[in-house]
Formats: structure tokens, sequence, C-alpha cells
């Protein structure tokens, strides 16, 4: 094993005060010796996930003790209190908040050699195996313990669970037909699954610490959008070999993070917002397809955005700013500024027509309100107040209701139903009092829907869209999104894109 290189003797200052270089020097040797056969060299992750600042920073120091001292259930990562002494594991706890003593890379040759072809897609059925309706497939995934699971959305039964890589986030994104879909995982690692034949085809690791990926409109494209590296990475959606690594580097040659990538499908072009340079960036991928940037100025730094229902304009916030830009596509000009107070969740934002003129909704996750805009003018029709602060709201063309969560505080139980014309609270379900209900999905004809009660013990829940009665409880481990393929494809009225 090489060995680990270290800080020189330096005094650290951490969030436990002072620590000093011999006790980095133990850390070092203690991960070397307990903790870097899974989770890598360098810390990059290896069976276990990547243990660097920037995969650890959604962690209390307080659960990174606890998960050393008492090992994660269901995982292969052990105990360490009867190994490391206390002040070994605090040591610990400090020593992986810091940067490495060596920065990180992942350049090509990296992503290369950690590609794997896991089934040849020419030799497998082109028809579905399962005997199921292939456009009303849910793929759910279980953040608990880290699994997917597809769901058929006529019976409600799960037709496949399989382990996904650690830390799955951001919607999994579909081929155009519906028949493959594509995961990204925290860690970077990206997934390529065959819904047809519930069959996973290739693996790809497209970065250290990864935002999220979008599938060109064709089908033949993946972006993968990166914090670290900041890049983004463009793989041929056969098979997830690498095509492209564009480093993403501002008009003032400043390195940046990526926030979010996401395809505009009229546009032919992925768009993609950045965090530490006031730019989007639009990628064309019709004709020659070089993914050569189209650097637009933006007003300030972008954290999330949605697009408005032609995809001609986008509407973005930056969590530092107090309100939100919209940005003409096509001129590149930023249009106006729009009151967003707190810190509006766009991407999980749902628009839908009122009095015959497109409306946008998006949840607040600093604040307990829903803010609604009008797509015409941009102005701000009604912030409707809710029981805390949510993250995620969905509706279908055919419900009446947009649903909403309250995902942080004493009412993360609670679930709101806003009649969509009166934009007044119509309901307020609690489906398992006391655990945290979040994030809906709609079947493809809008009839039933899914809810997850985000729970070690908790579940997914159907629900009859009109009558609002439960249908079926189907037990989980903290299920967190789900999606639709019928409802993805289409690019639906209600649904994240
Ligand atoms: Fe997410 C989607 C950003 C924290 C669960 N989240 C997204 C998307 C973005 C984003 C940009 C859209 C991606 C897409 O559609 O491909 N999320 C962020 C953040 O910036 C934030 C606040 C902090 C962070 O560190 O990333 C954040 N997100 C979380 C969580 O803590 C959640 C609740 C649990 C988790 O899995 O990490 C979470 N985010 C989700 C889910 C989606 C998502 C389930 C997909 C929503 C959908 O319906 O499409």
């Amino acid at each position: 094993m090489r060995r680990m290189l270290l800080a020189p003797l330096l005094w650290l200052g951490t969030a436990y005060g002072t620590v000093s270089g011999v006790a980095v020097d133990q850390a070092a040797q203690d991960y070397q010796q307990h903790c870097q056969s899974c989770h890598g060299v360098n810390r990059l992750g290896g069976a276990g996930p990547a243990l660097l600042p920037e995969s650890l920073s959604r962690i209390k120091p307080d659960e990174i003790r606890r998960v050393i001292q008492n090992g994660r259930p269901a995982s292969q990562m052990a105990a360490y209190a009867s190994v490391l002494d206390p002040a070994q594991i605090d040591g610990l706890v400090n020593y992986l908040q810091q940067p490495p003593a060596t920065p990180p890379t992942w350049n090509d040759e990296q992503i290369r050699g950690s590609h794997s072809l896991l089934a040849d897609v020419s030799k497998l059925p082109v028809t579905p195996q399962h005997g199921a309706d292939p456009l009303n497939l849910f793929v759910v995934v279980e953040a608990g313990n880290h699994h997917i699971n597809i769901l058929d959305g006529d019976r409600f039964e799960v037709l496949a669970r399989f382990a996904s890589h650690f830390a799955v986030h951001g919607g999994p994104k579909f081929s155009p037909d519906g028949r493959f879909v594509y995961f990204a995982s925290r860690d970077g690692w990206i997934s390529l699954y065959d819904l047809h034949n519930l069959k996973l085809i290739a693996e790809v690791r497209a970065g250290i610490n990864t935002r999220n990926l979008a599938v060109s409109k064709d089908g033949r494209w993946v972006l993968v959008g990166n914090y670290l590296p900041g890049s983004l990475v463009v793989l041929d959606a056969r098979d997830l070999s690498l095509v492209k690594t564009i480093p993403a580097v501002g008009l003032d040659g400043k390195t940046s993070r990526v926030s979010a990538v996401y395809t505009a499908p009229p546009r032919d072009s992925f768009i993609v917002a950045l965090k530490d340079v006031k730019e989007v960036w639009e990628l064309s991928y019709s004709g020659k397809a070089d993914f050569e940037p189209r650097q637009i100025a933006a007003q300030d730094y972008l954290d999330d955005f949605s697009f408005s229902p032609d995809y001609r304009q986008l509407l973005a916030t930056s969590r530092k700013a107090q309100g939100g830009q919209v940005i003409d596509l096509d001129s590149g000009k930023v249009v106006t500024d729009i009151p967003l107070p707190g810190m509006p969740h766009l991407g999980s934002g749902t628009y839908w027509k009122r009095d015959g003129q497109w409306v946008f909704a998006t949840p607040n996750i600093s604040k307990g309100l829903i803010s609604v805009i009008d797509f015409k003018t941009w102005k701000l029709i009604k912030e409707i107040p809710t029981l805390g602060p949510g993250f995620f709201m969905r509706s279908h063309v055919n419900s009446r209701y947009a649903w909403t969560d309250v995902f942080f505080g004493p009412d993360n139980d609670a679930i709101h139903l806003i009649d969509k014309q009166t934009l007044e609270i119509a309901h307020t379900l609690r489906p398992m009092p006391g655990k945290t209900a979040a994030h809906v999905e709609f079947t493809r004809d809008g009839r039933y829907l899914l809810l997850s009660i985000w729970d070690t013990d908790g579940a997914l829940i159907v629900y009859d869209s009109n009558t609002l009665k439960e249908i079926k409880r189907i037990p989980m481990n903290k299920p967190s999104g789900k999606y639709n393929v019928g409802n993805k494809i289409e690019f639906a009225e209600g649904t994240s894109h």
C-alpha cells in the first residue's frame, strides 16, 4: 500500500479547535491501517464512499463519529469503538474533514479505467421482458440502504431491486424510448440500466463528487456535472464510454463547480449552471455536437434553476442571493429579477395552467412558504404559507392539486395539497404521524400517486389522487425520489425535468 502523503507539521483549525500535526499524523496512520482498503488511497473511495470534505459536507461531525464508532447497519462499514480509542476516533473525524495533502485528481485516464461493461445490449431482447407496461414503470431510489427498486405502476409491485452506488442523488434520467435509465451517485458513479431486461449494462466513474446528469433529447449523449473536479463529462449514452471532458472554466479563467445540468429538448442543447462563476452555459448537441459551450453572463452564481414551459427562459436562484433572475436563452440577457425570499428549490418546482396562464410554484428549503409566479409577467402571484420549509413539489395535468412536503421542522410528517386554481391549501395529510413524508410522483395517467415515508422504517404509500384514499403501503428504508417512465420521457406537466 502506498504511504499517505502528510501535511508538514502544521496546526489545523477545525470545528473541534486546534489539532496538532502529530494528531494529523496519527489520524493519517489510522486511516491507512483501518479505512484505506475500503475508502481508497487519498480518500477517493472504493468499496466504501469517498471521504473527502466535499463528500462529507452534508454530514454533521457527530454523525461521522457515530458511524466510525458504531458502523452502518446493512452495509460493510464495521464498528471501530473497540478498535480505536476515543482520541483516535476524534482524530479521524477531524482528519476526514480536511482536504487531503495531495489534491485529488480525476482525469480522462482514470475515467476510462473505471469504465465497465456488465452486459452486451446487442444480445438482449429489444422488447420488455417483465409483462408490465414499460411506460408506467417507476424507478424508486431507496436511500436508506442504497438500493434501486423498479416498480410496476399498475399493480404497485416491485419487479426488481438492486444495490446502487453510495448516495444516488438527483433525478435518474431516461432514454427517449424509456428503455434505459441513467443514475448518478454523489461519488461520481454513473450507471446504465436496461428496464426492458431489468439488467445493469455499464458503469463509469465520471467524477469524484457529482451533482447530477442529463440525457440528450436524441438519447445519444449523457452529460454529467461535477463539483470535484469542476468539470462536465460527456458520455456515450449507449455504453457510458467517455466522449469528452470539459473543464468548467469561466470567461475570467476561474475554475468553477457545476451546480446542475439539464437537457432542453426544443433547443437540442444541454443547459449548465455554474456555482463559482457568474455564467450559464449552453452546449448544443445538434449538428456536429462538439459540445463547445456558449457562455452566457449571469447576474449571480447559480445554484438551481427551472425552465419556462417553452424552454426559452430560465428562472435561476443563488443560495447566497435574496431572489431569482430570469435569463432569456436566445438573447443571452438577464430579463428581470424576481422577489424570491429564503432558498427556493427551483429544480423541484412545478408548473400548471391557471385561468389559461402558466404559473410556476416552488418550494423553499429555508422558509415555510410556496412562491407562485406568473410565467408571462414574472410577477409573484402569491406566497402560500406552509407548516415549514419543504423540498419537493409535484402535480399532474389530471390532478386538481399540487402536492408539497414540509421536510423540515416539527411538522415534517405533513403533506399539503394546494388547490391549483384557488392557490389555497385544500388538505393537509399526515400519512404516518411522526415520520417525514416527502416527494410525490404520479402514475402516467395521474390516477394514483406514490409518496415516500422518509424513514428507516419507512414506506411507499400509494394514494388514489381523486379520493385521496390510501391504496397500498410498501415497506422501504428511506425511499427518496420516485420517477415514472412515461411522465419523464414525455416531460409531462407537473413532474421534474
Ligand atoms: Fe437534491 C434533485 C440539488 C440536497 C434529494 N437536488 C436535485 C437537483 C438538484 C439538487 C440541482 C436536480 C437534479 C436533477 O433533476 O437531475 N439537493 C440539491 C442541493 O443543492 C442540496 C440542497 C444540497 C446538496 O448538498 O446537494 C440538495 N437533495 C438534497 C437532500 O438532502 C436530499 C433530500 C436527499 C439526498 O438524496 O441527498 C435530496 N434531490 C433529491 C432528490 C432529487 C433531487 C430526491 C430528485 C427530485 C426529482 O423529483 O426530480
